[in-house]
C-alpha cells in the first residue's frame, strides 16, 4: 500500500516528537567488557531450551563498539530523539559501587547524540537485572538496590538526561518472568509473579524519590504496556476472563501509580504472600509523574479455562490465573511473530486508560512490527511493516484529535536485534542487521520515515 505521502499536520516534527527506540541487552553485546557483570538475561540464555535459536546477547548488534556509526544512522534517518536503556550490570559492581568504565560508555553515547542534535530519552531498567541480586524481583531488597542505582545514574549522567523512565514494561518482568516462565528468570508461580509486580512498582517509586534528591528537574515517568484484552466469545465466562486479564495487565501497575489498592481478584491470587506488601508501600509507588510511556503492538484475546485435573499442568495454571490467551481467529492479519495487526486497539487502549486513571502526558515509547523480510538486491522491501506503521500513525493522529495528550512516537526498533526468547529469529528493525558482518541496511520503512520526517 504505502499510501502515506505526508504526516498528518498534528504529527509534524515541529510540534510532535519523533524517535526510534532500542534497549541495552538487545543491541549492546560486549557482555563482559569493561567490568560488566552478568545480568539475569545472560544466565537465562545460558540455560538450554530457553531461547528459540539458542542464541544470546554476547555480541548482539555490537552497538557497544559501533555506537558512533549507529548514532550517525539515527541522525541520517531524520530522528531528533532516541530512546535507549542503561544497563544496570554495566555501571554497578557486585559490591554496589559505580563502575566508571561502564558509565563512560554512556558518556560517549551521550556525546555522540549531542553532536548530532539528538535528544536522549533514557530508561533505567529494560529487564537486564544484575544476576548477583539474590532473589531478583522476589526480594524486596532489589527495590532498594534499584533506588541506589537510580541515584548513581542521576549523579553521573543525570545533568545530561532531560527525560528518564524508571522501568520498561514491568508486566513482562513480573508475569512473563515469574508466571509464564518464558522470560528471565523463568519462574512459574502465580503468587510470586504478583510479588515481583509489587516490588517492581516499589522500585519505581523509590527510584523516582532517589533520582529527585539528586536531579529535581529531570522529567520522570515509567513505560508500561497496557493491553486491550477482548473476550474470545460473548459467553459470560470469557468476558470475566478478559476482565481478569486486563486487571493483571493494567490495574496491577496503574493502580499503585495513583495510590490505589489492587482489585480484590489480584489480592486473592497473591494469597499469603500479600503480607510482603507493606503499609506505606502504595504511597511510595504513587510519586507524581511527569509523563507516561505506552508501548503498543497488538491486542490479546482471552478465554476462560476450566480447571484441569492435574495440579501444576499448564491448563491448571491457566485456570488458577483466571484466563488464558488464545490466538486471534483466522483470517486476521498477523505480523511474522504471530501478533494480530490491530491498529484500532491503540485508540481503544488509550481511551480505556483515560477513563480509569488521571494520566499525565503520554508518549508512545514503542510501536512496530516483526517483518522478517531480508535483503534482496541490496534493499529490504518490508512493505508489511510500512503498512503497519502508517496505520498506527493514523491512530495517534486520531487520538490527539479526540483530545488525548500524546507528545511523541518512537518506533521499535532502530535496528534488528536480540528479540528475547525469540533470539535473532524475529526482526523488528527499520534497519536490517546482517549478524555475520554487522552491516546495517536501512529498510523501506526507514526510508519512508526519513521522507516523512523531512517533508
Ligand atoms: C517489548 N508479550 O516486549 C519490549 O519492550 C521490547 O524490548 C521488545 O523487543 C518488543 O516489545 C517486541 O517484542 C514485549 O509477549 C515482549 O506480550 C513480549 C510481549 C510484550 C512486549
Amino acid at each position: 500500500m504505502n499510501r502515506m505521502h505526508a504526516l498528518d499536520p498534528l504529527l509534524s516534527p515541529a510540534r510532535f516528537e519523533w524517535g526510534c527506540a532500542t534497549s541495552s541487552f538487545q543491541i549492546e553485546g560486549a557482555s563482559t567488557a569493561d567490568g560488566k557483570v552478568p545480568s539475569i538475561w545472560d544466565t537465562f540464555c545460558a540455560q538450554s531450551g530457553r531461547i528459540l535459536d539458542g542464541s544470546n546477547g554476547d555480541v548482539a548488534c555490537d552497538h557497544y563498539h559501533r555506537f558512533a556509526d549507529d548514532v550517525k544512522l539515527i541522525a541520517d534517518l531524520g530522528f531528533k530523539h532516541y530512546r535507549f536503556s542503561i544497563a544496570w550490570p554495566r555501571i554497578t559492581t557486585v559490591d554496589h559501587k559505580a563502575n566508571l568504565a561502564g558509565i563512560d560508555f554512556y558518556k560517549r553515547l551521550l556525546d555522540a547524540l549531542d553532536a548530532h542534535g539528538i535528544t536522549p530519552n533514557a530508561t533505567l531498567f529494560h529487564w537486564d537485572l544484575p544476576a548477583h541480586l539474590e532473589g531478583g524481583w522476589l526480594n524486596r531488597d532489589t527495590a532498594y538496590r534499584f533506588a541506589d542505582y537510580a541515584e548513581l545514574v542521576a549523579r553521573h549522567l543525570g545533568d545530561r538526561l532531560p527525560r528518564v523512565a524508571t522501568l520498561n514494561e514491568p508486566w513482562c518482568s513480573a508475569f512473563l518472568g515469574h508466571d509464564l516462565g518464558v522470560f528471565a528468570p523463568g519462574g512459574q508461580n502465580r503468587a510470586e509473579s504478583l510479588v515481583a509486580a509489587h516490588h517492581l512498582m516499589l522500585a519505581h517509586g523509590l527510584g523516582m524519590q532517589a533520582w529527585r534528591t539528586v536531579q529535581p528537574n529531570t522529567l520522570l515517568g515509567i513505560v508500561l504496556n497496557p493491553e486491550l484484552c477482548d473476550p474470545a466469545t460473548d459467553r459470560p465466562e470469557d468476558v470475566a476472563a478478559a476482565r481478569l486479564a486486563e486487571l493483571e495487565r493494567n490495574d496491577s501497575f496503574l493502580n499503585p501509580l495513583f495510590g490505589r489498592e489492587w482489585p480484590q481478584e489480584l489480592l486473592e491470587q497473591i494469597g499469603d504472600l500479600g503480607s510482603l506488601r507493606r503499609e506505606g508501600d502504595l504511597a511510595i509507588c504513587a510519586q507524581p509523574m511527569d509523563f507516561m510511556g505506552l508501548n503498543y503492538y497488538t491486542r490479546s484475546i482471552a478465554k476462560a479455562q476450566d480447571m484441569a485435573p492435574s495440579p501444576g499442568s499448564a491448563k491448571h495454571r491457566d485456570a488458577e490465573r483466571g484466563y488464558t490467551f488464545v490466538p486471534p481467529q483466522k483470517p486476521k492479519r498477523l505480523t511474522d511473530i504471530g501478533w494480530e495487526i490491530y491498529p484500532e486497539g491503540l485508540t481503544r487502549v488509550v481511551q480505556n486508560l483515560q477513563a480509569q486513571w488521571p494520566l499525565p502526558p503520554l508518549w508512545i515509547t514503542e510501536n512496530g512490527a516483526a517483518d522478517n523480510t531480508g535483503v534482496a538486491r541490496g534493499a529490504v522491501d518490508d512493505g508489511m511493516r510500512c503498512d503497519y506503521l502508517e496505520a498506527h500513525f493514523e491512530q495517534v493522529a486520531h487520538l490527539i484529535r479526540s483530545g488525548a495528550d500524546i507528545r511523541g512516537y518512537y518506533v521499535w526498533s532502530l535496528m534488528d536485534n536480540f528479540e528475547w526468547a525469540h533470539g535473532y529469529s524475529q526482526r523488528f528493525g527499520i534497519v536490517h542487521v546482517d549478524f555475520q558482518t554487522q552491516k546495517r541496511t536501512p529498510k523501506r520503512s526507514a526510508l519512508m520515515l526519513q521522507r516523512l520526517l523531512r517533508a
